[in-house]
C-alpha cells in the first residue's frame, strides 16, 4: 500500500527535495533529529528491508553513493555523518517505504 514517500516522489504534496532521479528521491525529514537530516528513498515502492529483492540490488547500492553526494552536498562528508535504516516495530518504522536516514552536522550519540 501506498505511503505518503510516493506522493511525494511524484511531488503531489510537498517536501524539500534535495535530489531526484530515475530510482531515488532524497528530502528533508520533516521532524530533523540533527541540523542535516535527509531520507533517501527508492522511487519504487518497497514497504520493508525484508521485502528487497535481488533485483532491487542495484538501487539499494545507488540509495548509499547518492547519500555520499548529498553529504558532501550539505558540508557534512568530512565532518561525519550516519545512515540509518529502519525495519519494522522494534526499530521504530513508522513509514512503510523503504528510506535510508542521512544525519550530521552534530556530535551523534553511539547506538552500537
Ligand atoms: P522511520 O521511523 O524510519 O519510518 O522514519 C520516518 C521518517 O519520515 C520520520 O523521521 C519522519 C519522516 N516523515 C514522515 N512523514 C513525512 C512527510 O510527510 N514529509 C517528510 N519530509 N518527512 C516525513
Amino acid at each position: 500500500m501506498e505511503t505518503i514517500f510516493s506522493k511525494i516522489i511524484r511531488h503531489e504534496i510537498p517536501a524539500e527535495i534535495v535530489f531526484q532521479d530515475e530510482l531515488v528521491t532524497a528530502f528533508r525529514d520533516i521532524s530533523p533529529q540533527a541540523p542535516t537530516h535527509i531520507l533517501i528513498v527508492p522511487n519504487k515502492l518497497i514497504p520493508t528491508i525484508n521485502d528487497v529483492t535481488v533485483q532491487d540490488e542495484a538501487t539499494l547500492g545507488h540509495m548509499v553513493t547518492v547519500a555520499a553526494k548529498i553529504a558532501k552536498q550539505e558540508g557534512v562528508d568530512e565532518s561525519g555523518y550516519r545512515l540509518i535504516m529502519n525495519c519494522n516495530s522494534d526499530a521504530g518504522q513508522e513509514v512503510f517505504h523503504i528510506h535510508m536516514h542521512l544525519l550530521g552536522g552534530k556530535k551523534l550519540g553511539n547506538i552500537v
